[in-house]
């Protein structure tokens, strides 16, 4: 996978690539990172890159020129790549839309600042418009790391383990179990007796139990969009006879509370 990012702010990914396990993977050759500096393609002595909107009104608009001359450079060097404009308009990133991106050669981020990009831009030369959330942000950066993070970590090797990223909860819609390291009590706390019990199908077992309940709590609507495996539907059949077995144990002991609700 190789990343070229467009950003009047270049600097702002040194520190971004040359950490963790982003820097490990560019320095073994997994990741192909690059940045362009969109005011080199600017075309007058003070290499300006916005200008007031036609129509009038307050902020900057970046120019067409520089930007359309700096895309065409990025796509010059990495023909097969994709070039993603992120902005507040574009389809939410999710993590099927990341797995999609990681397929490509190369992905072309291009970083908006002021109001926007002339609109030209968007129509000729923008493959997709992406967006990472619905809040404002001051400029595409910030957006282009979060989706260069979701995607470095789905090409194969860069994760330590081959398949930990293809294993994660949430590509199976479902959020993941509860996590624990020493030491065994901490703050009067102590860790589940199953997880020191060296039983791996009872760990096994309970891991999925809290992952189904975490997401059924927490992200409901993650749980609606999932297959469920054998395995789930008979962990949540049990779940329902626990609790209809905790009311039919009420309703034969104490009548009151079924006369006062109907
Ligand atoms: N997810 N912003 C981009 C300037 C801009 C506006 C329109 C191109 C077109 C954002 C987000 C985000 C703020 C980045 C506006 N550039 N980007 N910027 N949320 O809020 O991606």
């Amino acid at each position: 996978m190789d990343f070229t990012v467009l950003t009047i702010f270049p600097e702002m990914f040194d520190p971004f690539w040359q950490h963790g396990i982003i820097g490990k993977a560019v320095a073994k050759g997994q990741l192909g990172v690059s940045v362009i500096n969109i005011r080199d393609f600017a075309n007058d002595k003070h290499q300006v890159t916005d200008d007031r909107p036609y129509g009038g009104g307050s902020g900057m608009v970046m120019k067409p020129e520089p930007l359309a001359e700096a895309i065409r450079s990025a796509r010059q060097r990495l023909p097969k790549s994709r070039t993603v404009l992120l902005t507040p308009q574009g389809r939410t990133l999710d993590q099927e839309q990341a797995q999609a991106l990681a397929g490509y050669e190369g992905l072309i981020l291009v970083c908006g600042r002021y109001e926007g990009v002339d609109e030209r831009i968007n129509q000729s030369l923008i493959d997709e418009e992406i967006s990472i959330g619905d809040y404002v942000l001051m400029g595409g950066e910030l957006a282009a790391m979060v989706l260069m993070e979701a995607v470095a970590r789905l090409i194969p090797g860069v994760l330590g383990n081959e398949n930990s990223a293809a294993l994660d909860s949430f590509t199976e819609n479902l959020l993941e179990h509860p996590h624990f390291t020493r030491p065994s009590v901490f703050e009067g706390e102590a860790v589940p007796e199953v997880l020191r019990s060296g039983n791996h199908k009872a760990i096994d077992q309970w891991r999925l139990e809290m992952s189904l309940i975490r997401t059924f709590l927490k992200r409901p609507d993650l749980l609606k969009a999932k297959r469920l495996s054998r395995q789930d539907i008979d962990i949540l059949k049990k779940w329902c006879k626990d609790i209809e077995n905790i009311i039919a144990a009420q309703s034969s002991s104490d009548s009151d509370s079924l006369s006062s609700s109907g």
